[in-house]
């Protein structure tokens, strides 16, 4: 029986800044996935602290919660069977410059030589970590 998945999926300040939210948005809706939730807002600290908790710790969190805190971003809801790993597959590797051509990081992102990657786009890696992030986000879904 097929097992609807949501993903948390963000258009990151670059993505934004770049004018690329409807870009990446095309693609997510070309590819077949449904638009559950979508909102454009500047995420607080607590929120991003609470979002990277697994990488607490490590050198490029505090430039990640920086770069990720300096503009809106476009938070989404997106629904469809296996979703999470098919958003993963559209967005690409996360190092852009090793992302393959045709997805997202890979036609649309580059390295800039900074300390944490500009890398596009953000989604759920797993069911739980997407049920997390969904919660923490659109705490009212
Ligand atoms: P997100 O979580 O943003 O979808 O990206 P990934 O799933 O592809 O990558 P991640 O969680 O491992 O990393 C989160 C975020 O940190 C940046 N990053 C990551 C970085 O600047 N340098 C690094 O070495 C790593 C591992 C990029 C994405």
């Amino acid at each position: 029986m097929p097992e609807t998945q949501r993903s948390l999926v963000l258009v990151k300040p670059d993505g934004v800044a770049r004018g690329l939210t409807g870009e990446i948005l095309r693609r997510i809706e070309a590819k077949g996935y449904t638009l559950v939730a979508l909102d454009l807002l500047v995420p607080t600290r607590e929120v991003l602290a609470a979002h990277y908790e697994e990488h607490q710790g490590k050198a490029f969190f505090e430039p990640l919660v920086s770069f990720m805190g300096s503009g809106p971003v476009a938070a989404l809801v997106i629904e469809g069977h296996r979703a999470i790993e098919g958003f993963r597959s559209l967005a690409g590797a996360t190092e852009p410059t090793l992302a393959a051509p045709g997805t997202i990081r890979g036609d649309l992102g580059r390295d800039w030589g900074l300390s944490v990657q500009q890398n596009l786009v953000h989604g759920s890696d797993g069911v739980e970590s997407a049920a997390r992030e969904i919660a923490l986000w659109f705490p009212a879904l």
